[in-house]
Order: structure tokens, then sequence, then C-alpha cells
């Protein structure tokens, strides 16, 4: 078998997406997701021009060479938009092992660690009652965990609070919106919002909430201390992690377990953090950090720092990487959690797939390979609009992280 063609496909079905589509001669294919947030163009040019000419009349089961190939070969490692682009490959080349097995990639990959994959899901809303009630709204559906953020009294905007209630979707203009921050009114805030959802949902709902990169290692710390008294599985992304020694500080404060890695795209970004056991859950997922056969490279690496997964799944990362993420979390055994953010109708109608929620888990299900697909018609009556994230400035308009 050798792989015939390889087609890059930009969509927006309600936001921008880009699939890898890898065609063998013998007319099996597979998908890979290849989006990156805000910088869409780029992983498909990088596709388009650098990879898929080096891809043609290759062996599409040689999974573990050609990742080697993409990622020595092109001299300039790591990085999001090549680990994006080799993401993509990999992806689809496992589909395409998989349906050639006539098995679901996660049987590939050593078979079922567990019964199904715990999802949380996002409370998000302006005020502190109104979040309460979309919590309940997640317990009602069977959600076990729940990351919730909400609005922050004296700032007009704040991250991870959505304009529509089921679907979150920061990426809003193609010129970036500007939001303000104030630290000081957010740690004010926070250990209140989550006082009040103690005390109305008990001691045993899981409970997260994102920081977004906002604070420096000494404010992480000061926070994760203040929540203590009401047990987080985790505090995301409390400081931006370019530093990883930084989250040594925020460690050495506070026992509220801490989560970090959607923007990291290698095995370099968290070693220290997994070796020295700065962190307790790793997000990187699919799509960012080079495919199935890296994540679990790097997931294989948590597991002996007794640091557990809780992959990225937000709604950028399309349907087809949370079909890989899910093979990935069935079958290891240091599974902790998979975010999960719905699509929407539009983008589930451009990808049809056998995953299935069921009472506060996701199911890949049974079919060969992935279990995803995209459907190319419906995918090209949705041109690319640019849109990019927001970007975050202080109070008297220094640039912030967002
Ligand atoms: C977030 C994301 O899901 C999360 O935890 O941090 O919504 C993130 O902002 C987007 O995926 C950025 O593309
Ligand atoms: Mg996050």
């Amino acid at each position: 078998m050798k792989i015939a063609e390889a087609r890059v496909i930009v969509t927006c079905p309600d936001r921008n997406f880009v699939t890898l589509k890898i065609v063998t001669d013998e007319g099996v294919y597979g998908v890979g997701d290849a989006t990156l947030n805000g910088r869409e163009l780029a992983v498909a040019a990088y596709l388009t021009e650098h990879v898929v000419p080096q891809l043609t009349g290759r062996d599409p089961a040689r999974i573990e060479d050609i990742w080697q190939y993409l990622y020595k070969g092109a001299y300039w490692r790591r990085g999001p938009v090549t680990m994006t682009a080799i993401a993509a490959v990999d992806t689809a080349l496992w589909d395409i092992k998989g349906k050639v097995a006539g098995l679901p990639v996660y049987q590939l990959l050593g078979g079922r660690s567990r019964d199904g994959v715990t999802v949380y899901g996002h409370a998000n809303a302006d005020s502190i009652e109104s979040v309460l009630s979309e919590i309940a709204d997640y317990v009602k559906l069977g959600y076990r965990a729940v990351r919730v953020q909400t609005g922050i009294p004296g700032l007009e905007s704040t991250y991870g609070v959505s304009k529509d209630r089921m679907f979150y979707e920061p990426a809003d203009a193609a010129v970036p919106t500007e939001n303000v921050w104030s630290t000081a009114h957010y740690l004010d805030h926070v250990p209140r919002v989550f006082a009040r959802v103690r005390e109305e949902f008990g001691p045993t709902l899981q409970l997260l909430h994102d920081v977004h990169h906002r604070l420096t290692p000494i404010e992480a710390a000061r926070l994760g201390k203040s929540l203590e008294p009401y047990h987080l599985t985790w505090m995301e992304d409390p400081v931006p992690a370019e530093l990883q020694e930084g989250f040594r500080l925020i460690r050495q404060h506070t026992t509220t377990p801490i989560a970090v890695g959607e923007v990291f795209s290698s095995i370099w970004d968290c070693q220290q953090l997994i070796t020295e056991q700065l962190i307790d859950y790793i997000r990187t997922t699919v799509v960012h950090a080079g495919g199935i056969t890296h994540l679990r490279r790097i997931f294989d690496l948590a597991n002996l720092y007794h640091v557990r997964s809780g992959s990225h799944g937000a709604t950028d990362l399309s349907p087809v990487c949370m079909a890989a993420a899910l093979h990935l979390d069935l079958s290891i055994p240091n599974f902790g959690l998979q975010e999960y953010m719905r699509h929407t109708e539009t983008t589930d109608a451009v990808f049809p797939h056998g995953y299935r929620f069921e009472g506060g888990y996701l199911h890949p299900g049974e079919e060969p390979g992935l279990g995803i697909d995209i459907d190319e018609d419906l995918a090209a009556r949705y041109p690319y609009r640019a849109a990019s994230l927001p970007v975050n400035r202080l109070q008297d308009g220094t640039m912030h992280s967002w």
C-alpha cells in the first residue's frame, strides 16, 4: 500500500478547521486535524507546500518512520506550526492503520484501560448566581466534572465567559478584540465563586478553574492557597509556562493541583514540569503535540512521575482531534480527565463521528480506525473566515497574556 494523495481541507462550519485527508492507492483513507486557532492558514500552507509533496509514494504503515522523517527531516524542530502539521499526518496514518486492521485505534494502542472517558464541561456566566444554574445543567446532563469561570466585578470582559450559553468561541474577530485585565479584582473574586459553588453542590463534584496564563508564580501560589478549602481537581495554566521552573514556587506554597500544557507542542516543553513533579495533569493533546505517536510518549513519561493526562478539548480542536484523543484516553494507564466543549450542529454535520456522550463519559465507538470522517461536499459550503483570538491589556494599557 502507498500514499496516493493528501488533501488539505480548510472549512468554517461556525469556526475554522484545517483537516488533512491522506488517501492510499487502495482507496483506504485517513483524516487528521491540523487546526491551530487564529493561525490556520500557516499550518495549511506548511502542509500543502512542504509536507504533502514528501508524502506521496510512502508506505502509510510506517507511522513512526514518517514521524521521524518529518520531525528530523525539517531540520527546524518543534514549534506549534510544525508540530500541528506532523500531528495531522500522524493522526491520519493511525486512522488508516486501524481501518486496514479492521480495529478501532484504541485496540492498536493496547486496548481499553477503562470503560469510558470522563469528561469535564464548561460552566461560565457573568455572575455567581447564573454560573450556579449552568453547573446545575451540567450535573443534570450527567457530568461529574465541571470547569467554572465567571465575570469579574469591575471588569467588562473576562476570559472563558461566552456570549452563547452552550458554545464558547473566543476567536471572534479578524483583528483581535482587546480585553482588559486586573489581577487584583480577579484574585479577590475567584475564592468567593468557589465558596458558593461548594456550598451549593457539596464536596464530590469535581471542580476545575482555568487561570489562562494570567498570573505570576507568587500570585498563582496565593490563588492556589485561597482555593484549598474548595479542593479543586485542578488550577489550570496558572502562569505562562515558558519558564518551567516557575512552577516550583507555586508548588512550594499550595496543595491545589496544577494542570498545564494546552499550548505545548512537544515533550521538551513539559520535561522539567513532569520529571520534577511540578504539575499534576498534563493537558497537551493530539493536534498540537505531534499526534498520537508523540502524545503517547508524553503520557508515558508523565506516568513515571504520577502525572495524569487532562487533554485540551476546546471547540477550536476539531472533532477529528477529539476522536483521536478519545482512543488514547481510553488506552493509557494514567488518564485523568478529558475536556469536552461541544461543537455546534453545523460542525458535527461536517465531521460525522462515532463518538458519543453518555452519563459523564465519552466513548470513541467501535468503528475501525478513529471513527471520524469529513463530509467534503458540505465542508466546501463553509469557506474560511479570518478570526483571531483576543488580546489582553492591563488597565493602564500594558499588553498582558490573554
Ligand atoms: C481554553 C481554550 O479550553 C481551554 O482550556 O484555554 O478555550 C483556549 O482558550 C482555546 O483553545 C485557544 O484556542
Ligand atoms: Mg485552558
